[in-house]
């Protein structure tokens, strides 16, 4: 496959990245076919852009009228076990992930990042790192912007950061990252696997193809990367391995927390510890932050960045949007917008991350992960919890001591949790489940959240 004119390919999905895909592989003369599972006046003008760049749209239920097909590109919301990849596999066409297209147009060297949560942070702040080192860097991926548009743009002397998610992984076949980076595996996504072993497998293909001149980087700190640590003499992970943690352990790890301060034994070459930085420069709060500085400062360091030009990178990378971010301050209380905490895992770290009082606001689109964990840490941090969408009664359930609330509405979750908050607290919307049974997205769900606070509009 040359993803090049005189190849005929399928892409499944219409979102972000099957977009991105069309207009990629018809600016390479490919013959592209589209198909996606909306109903079609729903698609209607994603339709008549894809047509207008020369793709041609496929109803589902015509599936079986194209021949000679080349390859299919898959979306990663589409599920593979669904009928649609299924009809396509059985006619014995290939399904590759967009990430494995990308990976392929790539000319410059990928350092891909994976992990349940802190994806999108590490993956910004490592491209922040090597661009304040003077390298040119882009990122794209799991994070919004679509991998292929990065890979095909970037010259050859560029680093592509590529924020991978599970999904995209699952029909990856050479993908093969310079450097990869696994933050963390935690129950998420359990709606899409049958079991958590499952999703761990689809987490692991990220080192699959990675050989002896490559560079895997791995967090000590993690119950389940602790155990493929601990079996690495299998030969399971083939590259060079960096591991982490924020305990002080120089004997198993490249990078730990020695003094107060990160510090990172080299490898190779002169062995003595260099101190990084230390977790107070960076403006990223708690200690899963520190693990994500750990982990993109470690692939910087792969990356060829010197030790001594990071700490200027650490210092001035900001809390990205929807991740912890402090919103602002009305008669002292705190409102911390964490939007994109998805899973009860990301919840569970910010509850751990401050030590005032907590209004929580969490709830959501289940994915089937369980609560019982973050009730206990609730009961333990919590002042009190406002419960939202399909998922409050089961996050009740879980939450014995804790008052609580249900709200039908942002704007009334967060009246709620004001007549709970006293002054000194923090109310934190950390909702450990997907956004979509009440609003667009998470980004959108944070936005209501502002909205609400600071007095604007509703949209
Ligand atoms: N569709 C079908 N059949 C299905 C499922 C979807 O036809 O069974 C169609 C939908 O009708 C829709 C299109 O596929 O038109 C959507 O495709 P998509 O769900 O893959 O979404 P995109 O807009 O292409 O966005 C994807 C990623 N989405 C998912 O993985 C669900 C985005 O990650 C990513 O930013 C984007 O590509 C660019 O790379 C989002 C995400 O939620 C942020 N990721 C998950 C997470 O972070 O937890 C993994
Ligand atoms: P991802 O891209 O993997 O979803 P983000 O960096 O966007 O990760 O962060 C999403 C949520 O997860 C935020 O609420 C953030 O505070 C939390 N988070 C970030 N890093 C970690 C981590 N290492 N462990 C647990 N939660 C984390």
């Amino acid at each position: 496959m040359n993803f090049a004119a005189g190849e005929k390919i399928l892409v499944i999905g219409l979102g972000r990245s099957g977009q991105a895909v069309v207009e990629v592989l018809r600016g390479r003369g490919v013959e592209v076919y589209a198909i996606d599972e909306k109903p079609r006046a729903e698609i209607a003008q994603t339709i008549a852009q894809i047509e207008a760049l020369g793709a041609r749209y496929v109803a589902p239920e015509n599936i079986g009228e194209l021949e000679g097909l080349n390859c299919a590109v898959l979306s990663p919301g589409v599920p593979l076990n669904g009928p649609l990849v299924r009809k396509i596999q059985t006619a014995n066409v290939a399904v590759y992930s967009e990430i494995e297209v990308a990976y392929r147009l790539c000319k410059a060297p990928i350092i891909a990042i994976t992990g349940t949560k802190g994806k999108s942070t590490t993956a910004s702040l490592t491209r922040h790192l090597l661009r304040t080192a003077g390298k040119d860097a882009r990122v794209g991926g799991n994070i919004g912007n679509p991998l292929i548009y990065e890979a095909v743009a970037a010259p050859p002397e560029s680093w592509v950061v590529a924020e991978v998610s599970s999904f995209q992984l699952e029909t990856i076949r050479s993908f093969h990252p310079r450097v990869s980076v696994i933050l963390n595996v935690s129950a998420d996504h359990l709606d899409r696997y049958h079991s958590m072993d499952e999703y761990i497998e689809a987490k692991y293909r990220i080192f699959a193809n990675q050989n002896e001149h490559d560079v895997f980087i791995g967090n000590l700190d993690d119950e389940i990367l602790a155990l493929l640590h601990r079996h690495s003499g299998e030969a399971r992970v083939r590259a060079k391995q960096l591991w982490f943690t924020i305990g002080d352990d120089s004997r198993h790890a490249t990078m730990y927390v020695r003094d107060g301060a990160l510090t990172y034994s080299p490898v190779t070459g002169d062995p003595r510890p260099v101190q990084i930085a230390r977790p107070e420069d960076s403006a990223l709060a708690g200690q899963h932050n520190v693990q994500n500085v750990m982990a993109a400062a470690l692939a910087a360091l792969a990356a060829g960045v010197d030790p001594r030009d990071l700490r200027e990178g650490i210092r001035s990378f900001n809390p990205m949007s929807h991740r912890m971010q402090p919103i602002g301050e009305v008669d002292g209380v705190l409102y911390v917008d964490d939007s994109k905490a998805t899973n009860p895992g990301a919840v569970i770290a910010a509850l751990r991350s401050y030590d005032k009082p907590i209004v929580l606001i969490a709830g959501g689109k289940p994915k089937k992960t369980d609560f019982t964990e973050l009730g206990r840490i609730v009961d333990e941090r919590a002042r009190a919890l406002v419960v939202i969408g399909e998922a409050a009664d089961d996050i009740a359930a879980h939450v014995y001591r804790t008052p609580i609330q249900r709200a039908g509405s942002m704007e009334e979750a967060v009246r709620a949790a004001q007549s709970l908050a006293q002054p000194g607290d923090i109310i934190l919307l950390s909702p450990a489940c997907a956004s979509f049974d009440m609003f667009e997205s998470a980004e959108d769900r944070g936005q209501k959240f502002a909205d609400a606070v600071l007095g604007s509009p509703a949209r």
